[in-house]
């Protein structure tokens, strides 16, 4: 039996059925309950959550909005998506929500189709500083149908704001380049991200302020993190990062002109038919957001995630920027062994039950498939309850392993069958969600 407890309830009936993904499903149960989650981008769903994605939902068809639908029958998925409309607006404080992108790479697609026509101008950070591939790389739609161009952070080491946006530099390129619109919210930026600031940028070279809060939109709804509203005209975000939501994207804005365009460009500008069983799940998740505790949960991710960044420190990891002010950090291997690349960090860790990606640090000389660098994040391990002396001991436990795989192949077999030991142990006494 898988040891998470949602999925074991699934699992009775799948395996009756189909031995062989309930296999596949209760071996991944386990993995996940037994090894610690430290990639930036995931976390644990409650069990309401998971169940609401498991039902009946998924058998129809709802094209359209709520009162204006192509299908008859929607009586009850109208009643879903204005409950979790409503619940949207009512954690971001703003007007209008749509909740129907199946991403947030789908949510940034249609944010941009609606605001842009193909060949404008847009200006963000590039993936290799911490942006996003839907942030205009060349291989993405962003990259292909419009044009981007990017501001840069502080390069210079000896900069007192070293790896943050420079803000000065960004106001340049956007006055040179008159974007269309300005993009801030990033996947792998410690720092928190001055709305106000990118607001007063975008006024002044004439552009429309996007904010892609996927990351950190649980710690911005949790009041840990500034809010983009009232500067942004547009948010995008995930649900499954920091919302710990099911899967999915989630577009926001204040303004019912924009609104209007967005609604046209998710659907059926770049969508079919919503995810209606997501849709509900959306909506159980954002009741959770607007519970007291998930203020105490963001709290807590950021107390973790910066007593992980200072255990690491102090056995000479480096982190990006000196540190984080939210729940990632990115670290610089290299300050600890020059040989440490990311690729092999990633694997070796995963050997020993610790969860992570390896990720480009700024300036990084290593190619993305290698990087010098990974990324760590804390809102996993915090929705199962896990505490500051918890993060120093992973941060031990990281050290331990990294050691061994620079020691050799011997080392780092027994080392990592030691550490996974005691990972399960810990794990044992911090379930996942039931
Ligand atoms: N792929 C996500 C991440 O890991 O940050 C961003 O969408």
């Amino acid at each position: 039996m898988a040891h998470d407890p949602i999925t074991n309830s699934i699992l009775t009936l799948l395996r009756q059925r189909d031995p062989q993904i309930a296999d596949l499903i209760a071996a991944e149960g386990k993995r996940q309950a037994t090894t610690i989650e430290l990639i930036a981008s995931e976390n644990h769903v409650s069990a309401a959550v998971m169940h609401a994605m498991g039902t009946c939902l998924t058998n129809k068809y709802a094209e359209g909005y709520p009162g204006a639908r192509y299908y008859g029958g929607c009586v009850h998925h109208d009643a879903i998506e204005t409950i979790a409309r409503e619940r949207a607006c009512a954690m971001f404080n703003c007007k209008f929500a749509n909740v129907q992108p199946h991403s947030g790479a789908q949510a940034n697609q249609a944010a941009m189709m609606a605001m842009m026509e193909p060949g404008d101008t847009f200006a963000s950070l590039v993936l290799k500083d911490g942006g996003h591939l839907s942030h205009g790389m060349k291989i993405n739609f962003s990259g292909r149908f419009f044009k981007p161009v990017h501001y840069p952070l502080h390069y210079d080491k000896a900069h007192p704001e070293f790896e943050r946006i420079d803000y000065d530099a960004m106001r340049k390129v956007c006055l040179e380049a008159r974007p269309k619109m300005l993009l801030c919210g990033y996947s792998a930026y410690p720092r928190i991200i001055d709305f106000a600031k990118f607001r007063a940028i975008a006024d002044e070279c004439g552009a429309l302020l996007m904010a892609d809060v996927a990351h950190i939109a649980g710690l911005i709804v949790a009041g840990q993190h500034l809010s983009p509203f009232p500067h942004a005209h547009i948010v995008t975000t995930t649900t499954h990062k920091t919302l710990r939501g099911p899967r999915g994207g989630l577009i926001l804005s204040n303004d019912e002109e924009i609104a209007k365009k967005i609604d046209k460009a998710v659907f059926p500008g770049a969508q079919g038919g919503p995810l209606m069983h997501i849709i509900a799940a959306k909506a159980v998740a954002f009741g959770e957001c607007l519970r007291p505790e998930f203020k105490t949960y963001g709290e807590q991710v950021i107390r973790n995630a910066k007593a992980l960044a200072a255990a690491l420190a102090s056995r000479h990891y480096r982190c990006t920027t000196g540190g984080t002010d939210n729940h990632l950090m990115l670290v610089d291997l290299r300050a600890r062994d020059a040989n440490l690349t990311g690729a092999d960090a990633e694997k070796w860790l995963e050997g020993a039950g610790i969860v992570s990606n390896k990720n480009g640090i700024p300036d990084d000389p290593r190619p993305p498939r290698v990087t010098s660098g990974i990324r760590l994040g804390t809102p996993a391990v915090t929705t199962r309850n896990f505490r500051e002396d918890h993060m120093a001991t992973i941060a031990a436990w990281i050290d331990r392993v990294l050691a061994a795989g620079l020691a050799g192949e011997t080392a780092l077999a027994s080392e990592s069958e030691r550490v996974r030991n005691e990972v399960a142990a810990l794990c044992a006494q911090f379930p996942l969600p039931a």
